[in-house]
């Protein structure tokens, strides 16, 4: 405790916001950044690690770092990039004063040859974004303009270098879509490439953002020396699996949509998906179980539409051509209308004889099954057919009035005998 105590004294003290220090795992970016200094959208940052950065009390560098702030810095990366956000919630709009020459700035270190050292190295480097005097640099905002510097090492010193290749800095007041406050404050957005590391999965990084105006300091981590590698803090990038994914069966004119951890993407069928996943998640991924089927009578069924991936591999889903059989009759109980695998056979039915629904039905007349036409020419009420595209059967009928006919006459014959037998009858008696 007492060494603590000593050690701390010897940094200055450090206001901790209740929180400590400790390696920070960084999440994998699930949605893209777009490097403008602000909160492009509501969702840019919220897939990435949220660290809150520390108020830092004491002199340096001819300050008095004296306020109370609040800031957080977020980081994510994906196969090329680190990103970084660090958002000033507490700082005002004032980032540039005319008088003194002092603007706001935020800074992100990197000890990119992991020498963990305890003096600055060739391969440690700085990046900085700074407002200064309006007309310095091209960009104005807010009064002043934006300075973005890439800096390496000379003796012990921070020296201002070239820019390695794919490097992005920005940084504006626009607060409208951040979360933490929407009044205007510094944003700072940083893409940094991995290759600046030698892309390994952990880098140790300090970060600071300045506002001199209101002489408040933030910092992460905690005692950071901005010389001393040995006093920053591990970032570790989660690693990445690899998933690639194909279809099998489905044209290149259909797509598929793939759901996975929350997210959906469509596919078309001849198409390759490739998703990366953190090391040590699991995630389900499914795929439209069916597809098309909406107009043309052709769709594509996918009987195993749900894999969990939680290593590299390749993985397929299989879809089956089904062809729709529209079977047609006005009556006698259609059977077999639906869906069927391309090329199997599907079997049809119709009753063969239905009473007629007028009276004479009650005396026997009837419709009789008179074939199937269309797509399917049989005479048999029960027939199969193969299904080798979309296809139509309609029943054809005919009327059947013979038994009607056949009563009718022996009626009209029994009622003429009759009526001659009791003519007959009067006349003898
Ligand atoms: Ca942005
Ligand atoms: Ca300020
Ligand atoms: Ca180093």
């Amino acid at each position: 405790m007492l060494s603590l105590l000593l050690h701390s004294s010897t940094l200055n003290s450090v206001e901790s916001n209740n929180s400590t220090s400790s390696p920070v795992t960084c999440n994998l970016a699930s949605y893209p950044v777009t490097v403008d200094g602000k909160w492009t959208n509501t969702g840019e940052w919220s897939d990435a690690s949220q660290i809150k950065m520390f108020c830092y009390i004491g002199a340096e560098s001819s300050f008095s770092w004296i306020g109370n702030g609040t800031a957080y810095f977020r980081a994510k990366h994906d196969e090329n990039y680190l990103y970084i956000l660090v958002d000033f919630v507490s700082a005002d709009s004032k980032v540039y004063d005319e008088a003194t020459g002092l603007g706001d700035m935020a800074w992100a270190i990197f000890d990119a040859d992991h020498n963990d050292g305890s003096i600055l190295q060739n391969g440690d480097l700085l990046f900085r974004i700074k407002w200064t005097s309006p007309e310095s640099f091209v960009s104005d905002t807010m009064g002043a303009s934006l300075q973005t510097t890439v800096m390496g090492v000379s003796a012990n010193e921070w020296v201002i270098v070239e820019s390695p290749e794919g490097v992005d800095m920005a940084a504006s007041t626009d607060a409208k879509n951040d979360p933490y406050s929407t009044s205007p404050h510094p944003i700072y957005e940083f893409k940094i490439p991995k290759n600046i590391f030698g892309g390994q999965g952990s880098v140790s990084m300090c970060l600071t953002t300045s506002d001199p105006h209101a002489g408040v300091l933030m910092v992460w981590p905690l005692n950071r020396d901005y010389k001393n590698p040995s006093t920053w803090e591990n970032l570790t990038l989660a690693k990445l699996y690899s998933v690639n994914i194909k279809f099998v069966g489905l044209p290149s004119a259909y797509s598929t949509r793939l759901y996975y951890a929350g997210q959906t993407e469509r596919a078309s069928g001849d198409g390759v998906v490739i998703l990366k996943f953190e090391e040590g998640t699991s995630h389900e991924i499914t795929v439209d179980q069916l597809v098309g089927g909406t107009t043309e009578g052709i769709r594509y069924y996918c009987p195993s539409y749900q894999l969990r991936v939680t290593s590299s591999g390749q993985w397929e889903f299989t879809y089956k051509k089904q062809c729709y059989l529209t079977v047609k009759s006005e009556m006698g109980y259609p059977q077999g209308e639906g869906w069927y695998d391309a090329g199997s056979k599907a079997t049809i039915s119709v009753s063969s004889v239905i009473p007629t629904s007028d009276w004479l039905g009650a005396l026997g007349g009837r419709y009789v099954f008179n074939g199937w036409i269309g797509d399917l020419a049989s005479p048999d009420a029960v027939s199969t057919v193969t299904m080798d595209k979309p296809k139509t059967a309609t029943a054809n009928w005919r009327a059947d009035y013979t038994m009607p006919t056949t009563i009718l006459g022996l009626v009209i014959v029994i009622l003429i005998v009759g009526v001659s037998l009791s003519i007959l009858m009067r006349k003898k008696n």
